[in-house]
């Protein structure tokens, strides 16, 4: 059949479009560089282990044994009804102590309510770190005298948190790194989105460590993100991601050196995930057996940090029975500190209650606080009234 041609007549004035190729385009920076490794980095049981300093090790198995200890003390004060609330970091002590090991004094530490180990490796009193907890005063220390931002129970706030004052830091030509914790599950919150975003923009002086413990509550890693890794998620920001066994101390030691320095050197954020397993329920308060086998958190305990660490100083000669015994019983003598302050009953005033909340106080909560100051009057009457003591 003979094909017919027809010609398409333009309208006077049409707008003629002729394909001509776009500008050339290109990545804006090589993503290559970015993306995370594809095994975990490790230290114990490599090469790598020969050149750690030995100084390193001791250190981080004394801080090990400690964190362990504390972990189970803590525990034991909820069952004693001393502490509230303990979310426990056994099993991810690695990371606990290692973060807060990298850092120098003038430096911040952005925890999130798992990192109580952290804040008390980085040297506050163990009794303050745990003052949240038992829900007797707000924060408990001093965030700005301590650089240690108080624990945070929304999921990821402290994200954006870190990010502005790593920010403003550097606007003000101060020497500061801004150091943030996060668990796999704050990865899926807007603020980890927010914060990460920013940080890459502005090339801000802060590492983000998320610490990949399987599970948020009960939801696994698998229904939390389709992400290849969650390291894999900081080439979508313009970051490098970097990826290390959250159970190997000095790996993690390594990994987060070398993103302060970084970050510290104007080089800009960095995101490492920690491959690590929460050993324990998500707090005393759940339940871990409805959502996993025991299989699975047995074969986490034969990767447990301070055993690996122990394995590494023994073979080598650098610690023998002796020093494994000094450990321990250092650890001991933190936890018998620990139970005393954590039995003495806190002074409290329930009035505080109402105090450094807001800047100026909303009417609901100045109607409170005079209800609450009354009922504490009338308490104080019936106190001090003679033989009427003992009637409420
Ligand atoms: C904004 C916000 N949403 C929900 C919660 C309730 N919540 C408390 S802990 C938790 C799981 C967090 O898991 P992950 O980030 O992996 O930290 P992990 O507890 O494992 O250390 C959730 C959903 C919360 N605290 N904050
Ligand atoms: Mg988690």
């Amino acid at each position: 059949m003979k094909k017919s041609s027809t010609t398409v007549q333009e309208p006077p004035g049409a707008v003629v479009h002729r394909s001509t190729p776009p500008p050339p385009w290109q990545p804006r920076t090589d993503p290559a560089p970015l993306l995370p490794d594809r095994e975990p980095y490790r230290v114990l049981g490599t090469e790598a282990a020969a050149d750690t300093d030995p100084e390193l090790l001791l250190r981080l198995y004394a801080e090990l044994v400690r964190g362990r200890r504390f972990n189970a003390q803590a525990t034991a004060l909820t069952k004693q009804g001393r502490l509230a609330v303990y979310p426990s970091s056994t099993g991810q002590e690695a990371c606990e102590v290692a973060a807060a090991l990298v850092l120098q004094e003038q430096d911040w530490l952005f925890p999130s309510y798992r990192d109580t180990l952290a804040v008390v490796a980085r040297g506050l009193d163990p009794v303050q770190a745990l003052t949240l907890l038992r829900g007797d005063w707000h924060t408990g220390y001093d965030p700005r005298e301590h650089r240690i931002a108080p624990l945070s129970t929304p999921l990821a706030t402290q994200l954006p948190h870190a990010v502005g004052l790593a920010h403003a830091a550097r606007l003000k030509g101060d020497d500061v790194v801004a150091l943030a914790l996060v668990g796999d599950g704050g990865t899926s919150e807007g603020d980890f989105h927010e914060a990460l975003n920013f940080a890459a923009v502005w090339q801000a002086p802060v590492v983000f460590l998320v610490q990949n413990n399987g599970f948020a509550i009960s939801v696994p890693l698998a229904k939390q993100t389709a992400a290849p890794s969650l390291a894999h998620k900081a080439v979508g920001y313009g970051m490098p991601g970097r990826l290390v066994d959250g159970n190997d101390a000095p790996a993690v030691h390594s990994v987060l050196s070398e993103a302060v320095r970084r970050a510290r050197s104007g080089g800009g954020p960095t995101l490492i995930e920690a491959v690590t397993y929460r050993i324990e329920a998500h707090t005393n308060a759940d339940d871990a057996t409805r959502y996993r086998g025991d299989g699975e958190v047995e074969a986490w305990r034969a990767h447990d940090p301070v055993r690996l660490l122990e394995h590494e100083l023994t073979e080598r000669g650098l610690l023998d029975q002796e020093g494994i015994r000094k450990a321990a019983d250092d650890a001991d003598a933190m936890a018998a500190r620990l139970r005393d302050g954590m039995n003495a009953d806190p002074e409290l005033d329930p009035m505080d209650l109402f105090a450094h909340v807001y800047a100026e106080q909303t009417s609901q909560l100045r109607e409170q606080a005079a209800q609450l100051r009354a009922e504490l009057d009338a308490a104080q009457t019936l106190d001090d009234a003679p033989g009427q003591g003992d009637a409420r």
